[in-house]
């Protein structure tokens, strides 16, 4: 690969970024129009079997018992806008196929993918707020719940009257819906998002279009997305593994759940282990890389490494809880490169995902973090600092090589 498609590719890798977010419900005083189904005689709203007394989620067929943080057999539901094409959708599937079976096929779960076409983002989003409709999933208005969440969905190109739209949009210039925000993405820009949400009970993600899988018009190859793709499911892997619903804002406003943990780990994580998995599955014969893909694990890790060195001088005092996103020193380069010195220190590439953040919901965030890599947040980072002042093929010795 050369050296400007190398840039090119660090610049796309940045632009791809997430967050966990959440949102309250606000469901209290919405009236049901049953047209229910009974079970002698009680009513079952969401006709699943389970009468609302002893449903779970009364509302929800997908869940008629607690399975957060199980392993189901149900599949995820993968949504795509209708104007993405079948070799695009195969591709993606293919790709949640194998992580799922590699990390576990946690749900329920949602995946709504955008395509550029406005009308074709509008029917999605109908089928997405007819859905939170019908499960009592909404965050809007009560009086008009549907035609809100189109707007939410969509503005300013929603597809219903502009009476539906709340006077705090048309006073916010910077206003985009939560779809149309991902389908305004023009490409070779890129963007996924885990989206919560705890509260409903569901794993709920949304990208804009998936364009690697189809060929070179852009000049990538679909790996480029297999790893925002596992990286997002990594996040799946960490919320599932976290029960906690109680939340608290951060201070970039973001919505995180207690045991969350600071933005640079969850993303450090994440970037990381995407990277060394889409590795170990080539060299495991399961995933079949692009004729063209020829880069190798530590050359991933040397460009960021290169990243952290440049921005290390915008930040010499740095501490990892405190690198959230927007900051000029990246949580998502900085985090990789300490994520894969915590796991070579104890030897254990599959310790986030295995040891650790199960290990949350019992000791909280930073003691499970003390027990599973033998040192504390404050030793981690002195430790961190002392590991960027090496040279870089030192450093890239605890990379494996992949
Ligand atoms: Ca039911
Ligand atoms: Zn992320």
């Amino acid at each position: 690969m050369n050296k400007i498609n190398t840039i090119l590719l660090a610049i796309i890798l940045l632009i791809f970024s997430c967050s966990e977010e959440s949102a309250d419900d606000n469901v209290d005083d919405l009236v049901y129009d049953p047209e229910n189904c009974v079970i002698g005689n009680n009513i079952d709203y969401d006709c699943d079997g389970v009468a609302n007394a002893e449903d779970y989620r009364p509302k929800d067929p997908s869940q008629s018992e607690d399975v957060w943080g199980k392993i189901v057999e149900t599949k995820p539901e993968v949504f795509f806008a209708s104007d993405i094409s079948q070799k695009i959708k195969d591709g993606f599937m293919s790709d949640l196929n194998l992580i799922t079976s590699e990390l576990g096929n946690y749900g329920p779960l949602e995946w709504w993918n955008l395509g550029r076409d406005i009308d074709a983002a509008n029917e999605l989003a109908k089928i997405y707020c007819q859905r939170r409709v019908d499960r009592w999933q909404q965050t809007f208005s009560p009086d008009f719940y549907y035609e809100s969440c189109l707007v939410n969905m969509m503005y300013p190109n929603h597809s219903v009257g502009d009476e539906h739209v709340p006077p705090w949009f048309k006073e916010d210039p910077n206003r985009v819906g939560d779809f149309e925000n991902y389908r305004a993405i023009v490409p070779p820009s890129g963007n996924a998002g885990l989206n919560g949400m705890r509260e409903w009970g569901i794993h709920l993600l949304t990208s804009s279009l998936p364009y690697s899988y189809d060929d070179n018009e852009f000049g990538f190859t679909k790996e480029n997305y297999s790893t925002t793709l596992f990286h997002e499911y990594i996040h799946v892997v960490q919320s599932a593994n976290l029960y906690s619903t109680e939340t608290f804002v951060d201070e970039v406003n973001n919505t995180r759940r207690v045991g969350w943990g600071p933005t640079s780990m969850a993303e450090g994580a994440a970037s990381y282990v995407n990277e060394f998995l889409l590795f170990t599955f080539i060299k495991d014969g399961k995933y079949i890389k692009s004729p063209t893909f020829d880069r190798k694990l530590r050359d991933v890790m040397r460009w960021k490494m290169e990243r952290v060195q440049g921005m290390l001088q915008n930040c010499p005092n740095f501490k990892l809880q405190d690198l959230n996103y927007g900051n000029i020193c990246s949580p998502y380069d900085f985090g990789a490169w300490g994520v894969a010195y915590l796991l070579n220190k104890i030897d254990n590439q599959y310790a986030m995902q295995e040891v650790f953040w199960s290990s949350i919901n019992e000791l909280g965030y930073y003691q499970a973090f003390e027990k599973t890599f033998g040192l504390t947040f404050d030793e981690f980072n002195s430790e961190y600092h002392e590991f960027l002042k090496l040279p870089i093929e030192d450093q890239l010795l605890i990379i494996p090589d992949l």
